[in-house]
């Protein structure tokens, strides 16, 4: 029973959690060394982003500093973030990948 009547039998109302899961803004930062074409090829490798897309949210985080580029379940948003942290380190360019609870 899950009346809150304190068991008197009466039929009262509790509230069932319907709470979605929470989500994860992925985040890409500026800095003044990765080439702009490296990121627009990682918007567009990982974020499945067309060119035209890619090269948008590229210019946005050159000029504001970071944008979000995807908003993911957690464990997505994680293996986003890795992927691009391996990317960017492999080839040598100082690309910082973030995510933040939304
Ligand atoms: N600011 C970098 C440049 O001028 C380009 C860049 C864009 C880097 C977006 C990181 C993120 N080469």
């Amino acid at each position: 029973d899950r009346g809150g009547d304190g068991d008197a039998g009466l039929a009262t109302k509790t509230r069932t959690r319907t709470k979605r899961p929470p989500m994860y803004k992925v985040m890409l930062l500026n800095d003044d060394y990765t080439p702009m074409e490296f990121v627009v090829h990682i918007l567009e490798r990982f974020f499945g982003m067309t060119h035209a897309q890619a090269f948008e949210i590229m210019l946005t985080v050159h000029k504001k500093g970071l944008a979000v580029v995807g908003v993911y379940s957690f464990e997505v948003a994680e293996t986003k973030v890795g992927q691009v942290m391996d990317f960017a380190r492999r080839h040598q360019h100082p690309l910082q990948c973030t995510m933040e609870k939304e």
